[in-house]
């Protein structure tokens, strides 16, 4: 018997002219062929023993003016979080330490920005990326729209990553954004990749998209120039006050085919199982390693929202025999290399 998967070469090179209608195959093709096909894929390009291991902060909480429907974040939804100024340098500095310690590799700071504007705060953000930068983690910032010159400060004070993602496809984006567009998204990744600062781009599942959507997005991640050198898939966490708050969870199948397209269509790109782990047991967890995923977020909190915690995931490795990627692995598509240096302080 033959699979009746479109033929591919699993050893194919970068491409970066997928077609939606190719990338449509390929997601909605017989779930054990994706999996069997992306851990082929994966095995080419990656060590399936090796999990990047990030930790996130929230450094500046809540209060953020745009409204995105799946963010408990937004000041206009009612939810239970609380709105915080932007944490001082040496809080977040010390919490990086603690998550090296831990064994994360990479350190990202998220604040519920609509973008950066250049004032006191930026300078702090800064500063907290030159001290993560200095203790020789890869540090990763999230805070909205930027400007080239801001993507360029940014670089210069040793940041090593930006994430930005673009959620969903161009057509559903509407009916959860409206007040910015795909293409201030777009506009940002462009300003991060010219300054070359390593691209983290991805979204989130079960926020009542189609699967069209999901092939949508992940097409335009696919053939942007280059393909981020990560890409996250975030189950929706639905919180109460949102909009999204009754939406049903997604099962771990729909996990599973987007991690194992995002695998074979961008084969070098870090996938990480983002969002979503706190609901999913270890066979699930490894089902989607075996699909192709390698990294996660680890600590007991994402941003806002509850993370298995260190404990449980020292287990998940032990049992899955995966070990975390160290930092600084040359992580790069292949078509652009993201030069970094460390920064003496
Ligand atoms: N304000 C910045 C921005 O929107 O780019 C950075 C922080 S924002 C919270 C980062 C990302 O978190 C969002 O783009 C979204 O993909 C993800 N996110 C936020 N709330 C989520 C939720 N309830 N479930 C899953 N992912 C979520
Ligand atoms: C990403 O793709 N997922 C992370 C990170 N990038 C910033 C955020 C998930 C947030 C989940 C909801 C919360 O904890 O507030
Ligand atoms: Fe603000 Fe980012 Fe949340 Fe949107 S996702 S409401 S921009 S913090």
């Amino acid at each position: 018997m033959t699979s009746n998967l479109p033929t591919l070469d699993v050893a194919q090179e970068l491409r970066n002219d997928w077609t939606r209608d190719e990338i449509g195959a390929i997601y909605n093709s017989p779930v054990l062929d994706l999996i069997y096909r992306a851990a082929t894929v994966h095995r080419q390009h990656h060590d399936p023993q090796e999990v990047q291991v990030c930790t996130l902060l929230s450094v500046k909480t809540g209060g953020c003016p745009e409204d995105c429907a799946y963010c408990p974040q937004a000041a206009r939804y009612h939810t239970n979080v609380k709105v915080h100024k932007l944490l001082e340098v040496g809080e977040v500095l010390e919490a990086a330490s603690r998550a090296k310690a831990s064994g994360s590799s990479r350190f990202c700071m998220g604040a519920a920005w609509r973008e950066v504007r250049d004032n006191k705060d930026f300078d702090k953000v800064l500063d907290m990326v030159r001290g993560v930068n200095a203790m020789g983690m890869e540090v990763c910032c999230t805070l909205g729209m930027l400007t080239d010159s801001q993507a360029q400060k940014l670089k210069d004070a040793g940041l090593y990553a930006y994430n930005h993602n673009l959620d969903t496809s161009e057509e559903y984006y509407g009916d959860i954004i409206s007040t910015r567009t795909y293409d201030d998204r777009l506009e940002t990744l462009g300003h991060v990749r010219q300054a070359g600062i390593s691209v983290c781009s991805g979204g989130i599942i079960g926020m009542g998209e189609s699967h069209n959507d999901r092939v949508g997005m992940l097409h335009t991640l696919a053939t942007l120039p280059e393909h981020p050198e990560s890409v996250p898939v975030n189950a929706l966490v639905p919180v109460e006050g949102t909009p999204l708050e009754d939406q049903e969870r997604v099962s771990v199948w729909e996990m599973v085919r987007m991690i194992a397209t995002a695998r074979i269509i961008m084969p070098k790109a870090m996938v990480r199982l983002s969002a979503g782990r706190v609901r999913m047991s270890t066979e699930e967890q490894a089902l989607c390693f075996l699909a192709g995923a390698n990294s996660i977020f680890a600590g007991d909190k994402l941003l806002t929202t509850p993370n298995p915690g260190d404990d449980a995931d020292q287990q998940l490795f032990q049992t899955l025999n995966i070990r975390p990627r160290e930092a600084f692995k040359n992580e790069s598509t292949g078509q652009a290399a993201v030069k970094f240096e460390q920064i003496p302080l």
